[in-house]
């Protein structure tokens, strides 16, 4: 039989968690926090656990996120922000960017840094996916976190 690895959903007690938000479109983003805060809570991370960070827009999420992962402080960084297209495309550079930074994060300090970066073409797709009718990114993110926590914590060491 393989051996299957499997994350639980059961947050350690010492583990601490970052989250770095972007304040641009903060309709969105402050659901996307509520939704993150709430589920950590919920899955057994008490408030002095976790450090959140407020960036001014999603481009900044990537250099705060690093720093977060290099004190080696935290099982894990959540990176929250709403990217909503304009009339040009600048959304698709900080889009790209942002993807690439956070990805390059997990990869180079072995601190799983979590995408809840909302890319969407219009407020109402991203209000529905912070909290209406295609759930909360922001608590998703979260739980992708723990999830991803346990799953290396299983595996063992660096
Ligand atoms: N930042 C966002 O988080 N979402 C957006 O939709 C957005 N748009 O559309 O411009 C946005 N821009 C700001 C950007 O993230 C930086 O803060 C800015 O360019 C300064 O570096």
């Amino acid at each position: 039989m393989p051996q299957h690895i499997e994350g639980n959903l059961l947050a350690e007690n010492n583990d601490r968690f970052a989250i770095v938000v972007a304040r641009f479109n903060d309709l969105v983003t402050d659901r996307l926090l509520d939704g993150a805060v709430d589920t950590l809570r919920r899955h057994g991370v008490g408030d002095e656990k976790m450090s959140i960070a407020h960036v001014p827009g999603s481009f900044e999420i990537p250099i705060v996120a690093d720093r977060f992962a290099k004190t080696g402080k935290y099982a894990a960084v959540i990176c929250l922000g709403a990217v909503i297209q304009g009339e040009t495309t600048h959304h698709e550079y900080i889009n790209h960017q942002v993807a690439a930074g956070i990805m390059q994060i997990s990869r180079e300090t072995g601190v799983p840094a979590i995408f809840g970066v909302l890319t969407c073409q219009t407020t109402d797709q991203a209000l529905a996916r912070a909290g209406g009718k295609a759930g909360n990114k922001g608590a998703e993110a979260a739980l992708a976190a723990i999830e991803t926590v346990n799953v290396l914590r299983q595996i063992g060491e660096k």
